[in-house]
C-alpha cells in the first residue's frame, strides 16, 4: 500500500481485517518494522480518538510520532497555484509538504470540509495536495469526503461482534445540532459494500448521501422498517448533501432509543464518537450492553496499526 486516503485503497478487506485481528492479539509483535521511522500527524481540526490511536499504533510498531496542530500552530497555508501571496497565507503547500517529507516517513493529515462549497470539498484539496507534493506516503485522518481509518475499525468491530455469517447492518441518520461532514458515513458505506453483510441505509427524505457512494445500496425513509431484524445499528448524523451543508431536519423521532432497539435482532449499537447524548442516541442505549462504541474506539488503534504495517511493508 502506498497511500491510504480512501476505502478504495483497500485491495482485500478480509485480509486487512484478519491482519488487524492478528495485531490486536499481539500488538507489540512487530516492533522492528517502524524502527527509526517517523509518523507526522498534522491536524487542521480537533481530534481525540484519531490522534491518540494513530500515535499509539505508531508507537506499537516502534515508530516515533510527531503531532502538530497546523491550524493553530503552523503558518497559514496557501493551496492555490500561481497566486501572489500578499495575503495572510505565509507558506505554500508545495514547500510545506516537501519539508514535512524531510522529517517524516509517513504523513497523516486531518482536514474537514468547508460544508459551504461542495465542488471544492469534493476536490479534497488538502489531502490531494499533500499526496501531490509530499515525497512520502500520505494517510487520511479524515478528509472532506472520507474517513477510511474509522471505516477499517468499524469493519473489524462488526467482524468481532457478529453472531451470524452475514449480519444485517443498518446505517441510520440521527439528529444533531451542528452541520456535520459526510466523510464517516461515506467511508462506512464504501466498506460495508466490500464486506459480507446485508446493508441498508435509513434517513429522512432529502438526506440522501452522494449517490456515488450509495449506488446499489437499499435506502429507506422508514427507520422502524430498517431496524427490523438488524444485527448492528450504526448511527451517524450528516448535514444535508443536496442542500449542501445545511441542517434541514433535527427530527427527534430519529434518535436511537430503547424502543427502536427493541425492533432489532438484539442489535449492537455503534457510533464513531464523539456522540451527542440524547440527540443521536439516548443515555439508556449508550449505557446499555448493546453499545459497543468503546470497543469500536479501541479498534481504531489496530486498524491504524494494520494500515501503517501495510505502508511500512511497501516502503521496505
Ligand atoms: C466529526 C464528523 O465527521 O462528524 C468527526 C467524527 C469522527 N464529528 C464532529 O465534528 C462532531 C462535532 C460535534 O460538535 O458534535
Amino acid at each position: 500500500m502506498k497511500n491510504f486516503t480512501s476505502v478504495d485503497d483497500i485491495q482485500d478487506l478480509s485480509e486487512l481485517v484478519a491482519l488487524a485481528k492478528t495485531i490486536k492479539a499481539a500488538p507489540f509483535a512487530d516492533k522492528e518494522i517502524g524502527k527509526n521511522k517517523t509518523l507526522g500527524l498534522l491536524f487542521f481540526n480537533p481530534s481525540l480518538r484519531t490522534r491518540l490511536s494513530t500515535q499509539k499504533a505508531a508507537l506499537n510498531l516502534g515508530m516515533d510520532a510527531i503531532v502538530m496542530n497546523l491550524n493553530t500552530e503552523g503558518w497559514l497555508l496557501e493551496f492555490e497555484d500561481g497566486v501572489i501571496m500578499d495575503g495572510n497565507k505565509a507558506e505554500h503547500i508545495k514547500e510545506a509538504a516537501q519539508v514535512v517529507s524531510q522529517y517524516c516517513d509517513i504523513i497523516a493529515v486531518r482536514s474537514f470540509p468547508s460544508l459551504t462549497d461542495k465542488q471544492k470539498d469534493e476536490e479534497e484539496q488538502v489531502i490531494n495536495s499533500f499526496k501531490k507534493y509530499a515525497s512520502v506516503p500520505v494517510i487520511s485522518l479524515e478528509g472532506s469526503t472520507e474517513h477510511p481509518l474509522q471505516a477499517v475499525a468499524d469493519a473489524l468491530t462488526i467482524e468481532e461482534f457478529k453472531t451470524v455469517t452475514k449480519p444485517k447492518v443498518v446505517l441510520t441518520w440521527a439528529p444533531h445540532p451542528k452541520a456535520l461532514p459526510h466523510a464517516v458515513p461515506n467511508s462506512f458505506v464504501k466498506i460495508m459494500k466490500k464486506a459480507d453483510v446485508d446493508f441498508i441505509i435509513t434517513h429522512p427524505e432529502g438526506y440522501e448521501l452522494n449517490p456515488e457512494f450509495t449506488s446499489g445500496v437499499t435506502i429507506t425513509h422508514n427507520q422502524d422498517e430498517a431496524f427490523k431484524d438488524a444485527d448492528f445499528i450504526y448511527a451517524k448524523n450528516w448535514s444535508n448533501y443536496i442542500d449542501y451543508g445545511q441542517i434541514t431536519s433535527k427530527d427527534p423521532s430519529w434518535t436511537v432509543t430503547t424502543e427502536k432497539m427493541a425492533l432489532t435482532n438484539n442489535a449492537k449499537f455503534m457510533h464513531c464518537l464523539p456522540v451527542r447524548r440524547n440527540m443521536i442516541v439516548t443515555d439508556a442505549v449508550l449505557d446499555s450492553d448493546a453499545s459497543i462504541v468503546i470497543e469500536e474506539a479501541n479498534n481504531r488503534t489496530y486498524a491504524a496499526q494494520a494500515i501503517l504495517t501495510k505502508i511500512l511493508e511497501n516502503a521496505g
